[in-house]
Order: C-alpha cells, then structure tokens, then sequence
C-alpha cells in the first residue's frame, strides 16, 4: 500500500491512496473511490447491521426502450447499516460508473462511493451505508451516459421515496432521456 497526497491522479496505474474520506484505487480496469471496508462507521450506526453484494451489469444491450445505455437493475435495496459490496461488470467497450451522491461527507469525499471500470471489465468495491432510510442517486457520470439511461436509486431501509426518470421506475421530466 502506498500513501500520496493530492496527486493521485496523474501518478499512473496500479496504486492506491488512502486519507480521510478519501481512498482510491485503480489499476488497468479501472478505479474504486470512497471504499470503505468498516474501519469507520457512519455515526449512526453501532455496528454493521448485515453483509450485502450484489452484482451491476452495464452496457447498450441492457438500454431501456429508446435509451442508448442500461443497468441490468435501476433499484437496489439494502439494509440500514449494511456493508455493500458492488461488482460492476462493464459489457461495453466505452468506459462506465456506478457512482453513488449523498452518503456522509465525513465518511466519503464528496459524499460519494465511485466505481468506475473499462470496457469489458468489471471491479468490485465495498461501503457502508447509513442508519436510516434514504434514497441515493446512482449514475454513471461520463458525459451524457446519465441522459443515455444510466441512472438508478438505492433505498436504504424503506428509502426516501423515488427520483425522478429512474428507467421503468418513474417518468423521465424529458421523453426519450433518462433525465
Ligand atoms: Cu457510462
């Protein structure tokens, strides 16, 4: 394990960086940012309730009707406090994330956990969700992929409700995008 410190990025492949809220990992097929395996609980929670994982299929073949991406799921649900491992398998030759929005900036730079993986590769990385219920927002960030249908919820417990232009799950604001 080597530690860096603010330059990450441009230090090449095969590395990994760890700091408060801020641990990477990346090699040829991609990267992990945000993981957290347990060392740091989210404040409400006393422990890790229970351990989920769960797979991510990416690429055009799973693109909804009239969308150009797809996730082979658009809701996950896991337990409060739950430790959850992601596997993205990216069935494209064009690069893909799984990106979660909204967790404890304490825990996750930016309130993010990031995978993010090469075509035709997968990655797995692992994190702990919060105590209550919650909707997160899950997308693939790379330029016009969320609006191509590569956009998707987690509920923690019963969730927050459901966002907007989820694909088969609630009306896009804009037909023929998922935004
Ligand atoms: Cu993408």
């Amino acid at each position: 394990m080597l530690l860096f410190a603010w330059v990450c990025p441009v230090l090449g492949a095969g590395m990994s960086h760890e700091g408060p809220g801020h641990r990477m990992t990346w090699d040829a097929r991609g990267m992990v940012m945000g993981e957290n395996q347990g060392d740091t609980l989210p404040g409400d929670c006393a422990e890790i309730s229970e351990d989920v994982s769960f797979e991510v299929r990416v690429g055009h073949k799973y693109a909804p009707e009239g969308l150009i991406f797809g996730y082979s799921d658009y809701e996950w649900r896991v337990p409060p406090c739950s430790r959850v491992s992601v596997t993205l398998v990216n069935e494209d030759e064009v690069r893909h994330m799984w990106m979660l929005h909204g967790l404890p900036s304490y825990l996750y730079a930016q309130g993010m956990f990031h995978l993010e993986v090469e075509g035709g590769h997968k990655m797995t990385g692992t994190f702990i969700v919060p105590g209550d219920d919650q909707t997160f927002f899950v997308h693939c960030d790379v330029s016009q992929h969320t609006e191509k249908g590569l956009k998707g919820q987690l509920k923690v417990g019963k969730g927050s409700g459901d966002l907007p232009g989820i694909p088969g799950i609630t009306a896009p604001r804009y037909p023929g995008t998922a935004d």
